[in-house]
């Protein structure tokens, strides 16, 4: 593991290849035991449109988004508790933020092929002083950053396997989506597609 990220894009720090394959597989095995407790699903956007991502969370908060908007909420659709955030992930945010205060909620975004996220900025957040820390598995997927204001130019970066990114300081409200994966560019997940797991501190 190193401190230091490898570029930065729009003031987004990425540390590619900061996990190894064994690191990346140990986290896979820790999801699956995540999704056990906490099954993936198909959030509507605020415009009740079915996203093409599915997700679910872990920590004391998940991300929710239906009719009613974007939120955190305390529980999982079906009234269980998130379960724990894997220690695994808790020691990638320690390691790269520093900072002794943990994330609330760790979401976990699963893309199959054909699925996007577009351009948003996350701020369902009480402190944007915090940073948001990502981690992708599996597949590539297409990373665009924007601006602060919605609009203007772009960059794109494709991120893989074991790469993190974080988006804190000037970066921490830039716009930013994943245009599309590329299927069968890695062998991590035997059912193929991308997992992005997304660490906010939410209070
Ligand atoms: O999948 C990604 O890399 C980004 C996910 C994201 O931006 C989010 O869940 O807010
Ligand atoms: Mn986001």
């Amino acid at each position: 593991m190193s401190t230091a990220p490898s570029l930065t894009l729009r003031g987004v720090e990425i540390y590619q290849h900061f996990l190894d394959r064994a690191a990346q597989q140990a986290l896979v095995d820790d999801l699956r035991a995540v999704q056990r407790a906490a099954p993936l699903f198909s959030p509507e956007t605020r415009f009740g449109q079915k996203m093409s991502v599915q997700m679910t969370s872990a920590g004391k908060y998940g991300w929710f988004s239906d009719r009613r908007g974007y939120r955190y909420e305390r529980r999982h659709p079906s009234g269980v508790d998130w379960p724990p955030i894997p220690e695994s992930v808790l020691a990638i945010w320690r390691a790269v933020t520093g900072l002794d205060r943990l994330p609330d909620c760790c979401l976990v975004n699963f893309y199959r092929e054909g699925a996007r996220m577009g351009l948003h900025q996350d701020r369902d957040e009480a402190d944007f002083g915090y940073p948001v820390l990502s981690v992708s598995l599996g597949d590539d997927g297409l990373f665009r950053i924007g601006n602060e204001t919605r609009g203007g130019k772009t960059e794109s970066i494709w991120l893989q396997s074991g790469d993190v990114a974080v988006m804190g300081g000037a970066a921490r409200l830039l716009h930013h989506g994943v245009d599309r994966i590329r299927p069968g560019s890695s062998t991590l997940l035997a059912q193929g597609g991308r997992i992005n797991l997304t660490c906010r501190v939410v209070d």
